[in-house]
């Protein structure tokens, strides 16, 4: 046998000899699916199908995730919330993806909430489940969709759900939006390989927005990029740029038929959180404002605005019009959340289970007791976070 020569091994597999050659991440090379580039240049031919309506519906639920995220973190300030996780610069990563799922197709969401305004999810309850108030999450759920504020928590259930879908025939996949953070829990390590190892319709939508929290996605792993993970579990990846809606459409409306025959994917989209973490965070202090900068150049409405132009749509868009309703939709959705009725404290207890099993039934009667004869307890009691 010559050195390094292929022979057919009896395991089916081939063999070499002579100096051992280790596999290494430069074996691999990954792309960036890409349709508009950043100076907004693109070719007319790589442009996905979509009709007019549909390029300026993507507009539109880009700019609505904008002003969302502002006026989170605007009644944040005014002690209205208790927190927010801002979703600017993530625009064109949220919005592209969203528009190809189905109503039919269950949605568990990391770092993205207009996916569940897609949905017909209304603003109040978005409002309501980041004031900690659960029936903000009961129209989530009836519109198959919820939020994982568990890092990667999601991922094994996502997999369980495809699972089940492809068990009683569905016509629809299981999405996972998931973060570069959560890349790093065991949970997702089980699901990609449940995923993989059968052949489920998941759907594994990693938005790489560069940090988890003060944690660099450089420092987060030694992979030269998340999308070659997916490798390892016998699942197909693909890499896309993350401030372009288009190619991030086009890659997981792909994704998705994929998906739904039986093959799960897994995308990475590279973006940016342009705000904090959440509003308790100061990023200044962990990241430099010439990286802010460069990435605020990559702002994905810019370049999505650029090829509207170049397409002849944006005359026919009210760009200020458009905010406006969208101001005034929240204004009615923050109206509508502040009229919430005010909580119960005994709700603690309320909707884990159908019937409270024994020692929370026994807590629960302690805890009634205990306020009924010392009600000054609830001077010491925060009720639900208005402020
Ligand atoms: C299991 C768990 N550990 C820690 C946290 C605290 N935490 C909240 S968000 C976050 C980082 C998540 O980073 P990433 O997955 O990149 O998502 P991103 O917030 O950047 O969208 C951490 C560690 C948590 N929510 N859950
Ligand atoms: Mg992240």
């Amino acid at each position: 046998m010559s050195e390094n020569e292929p022979t057919e091994h009896p395991a089916n597999a081939t063999v070499s000899a002579g100096e051992p050659r280790f596999l290494t991440q430069d074996d691999l090379s990954v792309d960036t699916h890409q349709v508009v580039a950043p100076d907004g240049s693109y070719d007319a031919d790589e442009v996905p199908d979509l009709d007019d309506e549909q390029f300026q519906d993507l507009y539109r639920w880009m700019l609505t995730d904008r002003v969302f995220s502002k006026r989170m973190v605007n009644i944040q300030r005014r002690g209205e919330l208790g927190t927010f996780g801002s979703t600017r610069g993530q625009e064109a990563s949220i919005i592209g993806s969203a528009y190809t799922l189905q109503p039919d197709d269950w949605l568990y969401v990391g770092r993205a909430w207009t996916p569940m305004f897609m949905r017909g999810v209304p603003m109040k309850d978005m409002i309501m489940f980041w004031r900690g108030i659960e029936e903000g999450q009961q129209s989530f759920a009836e519109h198959n969709c919820q939020i994982a504020i568990s890092i990667g928590s999601h991922l094994p259930l996502v997999a369980g759900l495809a699972w089940g879908m492809d068990l009683s025939g569905d016509d629809a996949i299981a999405t996972a939006y998931l973060g570069d953070g959560a890349t790093s829990t065991g949970a997702a390590h089980e699901a990609i390989n449940f995923a993989g190892a059968l052949e489920v319709p998941a759907l594994f939508y990693c938005q790489n927005n560069q940090y988890a929290i003060s944690l660099s996605a450089e420092e987060q792993t030694g992979a030269n990029t998340l999308a070659q993970k997916a490798l390892a579990y016998g699942m197909d990846a693909i890499r896309v740029d993350g401030q372009d809606v288009l190619a991030v459409y086009e890659a997981v409306n792909e994704a998705r038929k994929r998906v739904r025959n039986g093959e799960p994917v897994f995308v990475e989209s590279v973006t940016y959180r342009m705000d904090a973490h959440t509003t308790s965070d100061d990023p200044t202090r962990y990241r430099s404002d010439e990286e802010v900068d460069a990435w605020e150049d990559a702002d994905p409405l810019e370049r999505y605005r650029e090829f509207l132009r170049a397409e002849g749509l944006w005359d026919d868009i009210d760009h200020d019009a458009i905010e406006a309703e969208i101001d005034a939709e929240f204004d009615a959705a923050l109206e509508e959340a502040n009229a919430f009725e005010e909580r119960g404290v005994e709700e603690i207890f309320a909707h884990v289970y159908a019937e409270l099993p024994p020692d929370l039934q026994r807590q629960s009667e302690e805890f009634s007791d205990l306020l009924e004869r010392r009600p000054e307890l609830y001077d010491y009691i925060e009720q639900r976070p208005k402020g």
